[in-house]
């Protein structure tokens, strides 16, 4: 909306005006009086019919969490996880947690996760459990605080019979008697034996490890790489197999690592199970979810701390196991937006990303053959330096192909941002963006939800990297998908709350959005002040839900919808429903939320107080996955949403 002055200044005058008559301290009163009139307006009916309102919701003080991640379950309620929440403290004292909220109920649970999920990767799994892949083996160190020398091991295992357990803590010691210890468990896998005509050739196994000096300070440090570390209490014929290769071990600045379990949410038990590891650590990685229903695993920091070098895994979800895959090799900058589409075996690459990773890779939007491993770069975009936490999605229906980009900033803390919304239709003969409107305020970290009526709430971010300089953009838009490029902005109502980093939104289901967590490194414009993490939630309530009237209403619905097929909804409001969509169950994390889409389904009056739905035939429309059901009345109402399942 108007900024609070802009739209105020009439009645800021009359304030003035009002409180020299009364004689009282100027500023004060002017506030005050602002305030109230802001306060009344706000809260009007003809003000929210416009602009919609912001809730803020204060969960008891044993409820609050530092959510970084936010994911819509088939049961209704969100999960919001915040493992260690970004708080050093609490990963030393394994104070992990998620919490569970029921927007129904305003009920809410805390529930303990098994390892810290702080900056993992999210997304919902075909049969309706929550996948949660990676999180935070370790936190950075920055340059100057590394006490401790550190890098990687590279721990061979020349037995082909055996796997060998490396707990955390073992140590490596090297010729000149120099030790370093593992801070987390591993395991390497038997050496891999290939019978010849001799006989057998055996190539050793190796898993990197992280490991860091026993001693402090540089005496700690070994610059020479490929030293032979003998691991202590080995016998010697075991020694001969297992052994370290060292890698530059240095008191450099130490990045954040990864973790490589994985773990599922079950919505109807509520219980948090592990399962299979992924072959890398992963530290920020995307999980992109495919029309059949599997998941590709998408970069992230390493167990070193190094951004992934293209390796990508691919989860099944009915065998629980990751598999990389090898011909998939493509790297990408930590939390790359990549999409499925409409084409099979055919991703988008927005470009916008959040975290990590150099200026010259990995930073063009362009499409992704999975067949060929190949990126083909797309023109057209404004400010293509400026994508970092940024935020994409799609515009409208999925069947429309029309995807938007959204702000973003310049690669770390570079204080350049900006306000462009670029769109492309990845169905044209020639795909590339085109401009659109721009947000008054450039922004990072903006939050994208897609609503019901087809409109896109952008709403949150900071103008600076993390809120730096109190730059919070406590505004919010509605992105309507008009034939214009990257469609209509028009103004919604003011958040109360700031979101920058680490900040969510989703959709639920009665067609309100949540927003959840931010968290700012500084508190204070002058930047002295250590930031505070946000824990408030704050609800978003559409224009759409106060144009009176009843709202209409979904009566019976099947819960299982399959492609190509008609289906009967009953409804008393058959013949006022303009639209009916399929609202893809969605996460969201670091402006990431590539598991958010929805879907045009064809409806028409089956007799009195039923649809007949006509579900689209294809896989890549009608992905395997969970859904609401959606019916939006001719003046954009929408229905609270039906959960459907599609096998
Ligand atoms: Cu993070």
């Amino acid at each position: 909306m108007l900024r609070r002055s802009r739209r105020l200044r009439p009645l800021a005058l009359t304030a003035i005006a009002l409180a020299v008559l009364m004689g009282v301290n100027l500023p004060p009163a002017v506030a005050y009086v602002q305030d109230w009139q802001y306060q009344r307006l706000i809260n009007s009916l003809e003000y929210q019919r416009e602009f919609g309102k912001w809730d803020v919701l204060d969960l008891p003080v044993d409820q609050r969490v530092n959510a970084i991640h936010s994911a819509l379950l088939p049961s209704g309620k969100i999960m919001l996880i915040a493992g260690s929440g970004n708080k050093e403290d609490m990963f030393a004292t394994k104070a992990l947690k998620s919490l569970l909220y029921d927007p129904a109920t305003g009920e809410s649970r805390v529930i303990p996760v098994p390892d810290d999920m702080f900056c993992a990767g999210q997304t919902l799994l075909p049969d309706g459990r929550l996948l949660v892949a990676g999180g935070t083996a370790r936190y950075e160190k920055l340059d100057g605080a590394v006490t401790y020398a550190g890098g990687a091991m590279r721990v061979k295992n020349e037995n082909p019979d055996v796997a060998r357990d490396i707990p955390a803590g073992t140590e490596f010691v090297s010729p000149e008697g120099k030790a370093y210890r593992t801070i987390r468990p591993n395991v390497v896998p038997p050496a891999a034996k290939v019978a010849t005509r001799t006989g057998a050739t055996v190539t050793a196994a190796e898993e990197r490890v992280f490991v860091e000096a026993v001693a402090p300070g540089p005496q700690g440090i070994t610059l020479q790489p490929g030293l032979q570390y003998a691991i202590t209490g080995l016998d010697a014929d075991a020694g001969k197999d297992v052994y370290g290769l060292g890698e530059a071990l240095t008191l450099d600045k130490q990045n954040y690592q990864g973790t490589d379990t994985a773990f599922t949410f079950d919505p109807v038990a509520e219980t948090w199970t592990r399962v299979d590891d992924m072959d890398f650590a992963r530290w920020y990685p995307t999980l992109t979810p495919l029309p059949n229903g599997d998941v590709l695993t998408l970069s992230g920091l390493d167990n070193i701390g190094n951004v992934l070098n293209g390796e990508t895994e691919h989860f099944d979800p009915r065998t629980n196991r990751f598999v990389e895959d090898k011909q998939l090799t493509q790297y990408f900058p930590t939390y790359p937006s990549v999409f499925a589409t409409g084409e099979p075996g055919r991703l988008f690459y927005t470009g916008t990303n959040s975290g990590y990773g150099p200026a010259e890779a990995g930073r063009l939007p362009g499409f992704w053959d999975l067949d060929t491993n190949v990126i083909t770069p797309v023109p057209g975009l404004r400010d293509p330096n400026l994508l970092e936490t940024g935020g994409s999605a799609w515009l409208g229906p999925v069947q429309d192909q029309r995807m938007v980009v959204v702000g973003g900033g310049g690669i770390g803390e570079s204080p350049l941002t900006t306000g462009r919304i670029d769109e492309i239709d990845l169905d044209a003969p020639d795909p590339a963006f085109r401009s659109g409107p721009v947000l008054p305020d450039p922004v990072r970290y903006p939050n994208l939800t897609t609503l019901p009526d087809d409109s896109m709430l952008i709403s949150h971010g900071s103008r600076d990297y993390r809120g730096k300089g109190d730059s919070d953009v406590l505004d919010a838009h509605l992105l309507r998908p008009t034939a214009e490029p990257g469609g209509t902005l028009v103004e919604a109502a003011d958040p109360h709350v700031g979101r920058n980093y680490h900040g969510q939104a989703v959709l639920l289901p009665d067609g309100r959005v949540l927003t959840a967590g931010s968290d700012p490194l500084f508190d204070d414009e002058r930047n002295t002040i250590p930031g505070t993490f946000e824990q408030r939630l704050e609800i978003y309530s559409p224009p759409y839900l106060f144009q009176g009237g009843d709202r209409p209403e979904i009566t019976a619905a099947p819960d299982t919808m399959r492609r190509g097929t008609t289906v009967r909804v009953e409804t008393p409001d058959a013949e006022r429903i303009g639209k009916v969509r399929l609202m893809r169950l969605m996460s969201s994390t670091h402006v990431t939320a590539v598991d958010q889409f929805s879907i045009a389904v064809d409806a028409r009056p089956a007799g009195p107080g039923a649809l007949e739905l006509t579900l689209p035939p294809d896989l890549e429309t009608m992905q395997v996955g969970n859904y609401m059901l959606v019916l939006v009345d001719d003046r954009g109402v929408p229905s609270v949403g039906s959960m459907v399942r599609v096998p």
